[in-house]
């Protein structure tokens, strides 16, 4: 089964915003299976923003993502990478669809709440950084025959 990583960003955290993002994956009926808090260094943003390394933005963006707790996890389903991709929303909080997480919380492309890998590649790259695959756990909901 699929597997992605999802960050909630340091305003997403601040802004108590934890519980409703998860909610909203269970109630999507997607699997938990790995979930922390912490804060990132440096070297981890460097490496997890590595794609952006000669953007503009790059700077600020490991600043920012290192300036607080973040909520790091990793989510399991059925195309679950384009499923979050969908649920957080275009990456510009203005422009991204009322019903996104982005567009119910975010106004800009910054402070933008979430974080979603966009690809098998990307997952790759990016579940390292936060989980072994210790941490990751097996097990089944009740439900899973029906959702
Ligand atoms: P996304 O995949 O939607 O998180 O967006 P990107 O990978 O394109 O960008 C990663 C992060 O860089 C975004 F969450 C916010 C930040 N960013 C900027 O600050 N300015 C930009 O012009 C583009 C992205």
């Amino acid at each position: 089964m699929e597997r992605t990583l999802i960050l909630i960003k340091p305003d997403g955290v601040k802004r108590r915003l934890v519980g409703e993002i998860i909610g909203r994956m269970e109630r999507k009926g997607l699997k938990l299976v790995s979930a922390k808090m912490l804060v990132m260094t440096s070297s981890m943003a460097e490496k997890h923003y590595e794609i952006h390394k000669t953007k503009p933005f790059y700077r600020d963006l490991v600043k920012y993502i290192t300036s607080g707790p973040i909520f790091a996890a990793v989510l399991e389903g059925n195309n679950v990478i384009q499923v979050v991709r969908l649920m957080a929303g275009t990456t510009d909080g203005s422009k991204a669809q009322p019903g996104t997480i982005r567009g119910d919380f975010a106004t800009g492309i910054e402070r933008n709440i979430i974080h979603a890998s966009d690809s098998t590649e990307a997952y790759n790259h990016e579940y390292p950084i936060f989980f072994s695959r210790e941490e990751m756990l097996d097990f089944r909901y009740g439900d899973e025959d029906i959702v």
